[in-house]
């Protein structure tokens, strides 16, 4: 079974402060996929992390994702890319202790985009770490531009890229709210394309800084996303409750959060 794993920016930092790493949800879930993974020794995982009050607040302050030209925005470039890097270190040394063969396939290295659209980004290695049992761990990262000089791509465009070439069975992204909620706090537990658009203006954006969208974008993207590749279905939970990221990674149809497929 071949799954693909989001955590999400504000469930692994704390988005209200600068580089601030919520080690103990780290620890705690880094535990669970071990547990997810020896349950289920055929289980292919490629993990994908958001840049929570990493990436964000470097990206946020040299306003990297509309562009860089100038010597100080390409310093700034490098600067994003550090902060993803200081992140990615922390969670691929958590989840190696925890007995996660985890390894970093940095998006950066082979990615290109054109006026902010992924165009190009290497497959080989992805398939080849899932193959040999690693787990690979990309994530929201800065991207060369043809267009813009360079961009930020976050983590589920590089994840979108991904599925479209790997195609796991579910995308199963583990965030720090309960699934999408409504303009009432409610979990909406099943969006398709027919209701999306009621849906829609019911959505927020995103606590903290947050260069790349908030939670509208993200289902709009995923709606699109699982329309365009039948079969995919995607499920969008919290990964605050202890043994939720171990029970879906081991049963991926367990009802919890808000499932979105490409109907109904
Ligand atoms: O947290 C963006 O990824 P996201 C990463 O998935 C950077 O939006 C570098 C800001």
């Amino acid at each position: 079974m071949r799954l693909f794993l989001k955590l999400g920016g504000s469930l692994i930092t704390d988005k209200t402060a600068v580089e601030a790493i919520r080690r103990d949800v780290l620890q705690r879930l880094a535990a669970e996929i071990y547990q997810a993974k020896t349950l289920q020794p055929a289980l292919e995982l490629l993990i994908g992390h958001g840049g929570g009050s990493f990436g964000h607040v470097a990206a946020a302050r040299y306003q990297t994702r509309q562009g860089v030209r100038t010597a100080a925005q390409w310093r700034g470039f490098a600067e994003v890319s550090a902060a993803m890097n200081r992140l990615n270190t922390e969670l691929i040394n958590t989840f190696l202790q925890a007995g996660v063969p985890a390894i970093r396939l940095q998006p950066s290295a082979s990615a290109m985009c054109r006026d902010g659209q992924l165009v190009q980004l290497d497959t080989t290695a992805v398939l080849t770490a899932l193959q040999a049992g690693l787990v690979p761990v990309v994530h929201g990262d800065v991207a060369f531009d043809e267009v813009r000089g360079g961009t930020i791509i976050s983590t589920e465009e590089v994840m979108d890229f991904l599925v479209a070439r790997i195609r796991p069975f579910w995308l199963l992204l583990a965030g720090e709210t309960e699934g999408v909620l409504d303009d009432e706090g409610r979990v909406i537990p099943h969006i398709h394309p027919d209701n999306f658009a009621q849906i829609a203006p019911l959505l927020g954006g995103s606590r903290g800084t947050d260069v790349t969208g908030g939670m509208a974008a993200k289902v709009q993207a995923m709606v699109a996303l699982a329309g365009r590749l039948p079969g995919l279905q995607v499920r969008i939970f919290s990964g605050l409750e202890s043994g939720v990221v171990a029970q879906v990674l081991t049963n991926p149809e367990t009802a919890v959060g808000t499932l979105i497929t490409g109907s109904l």
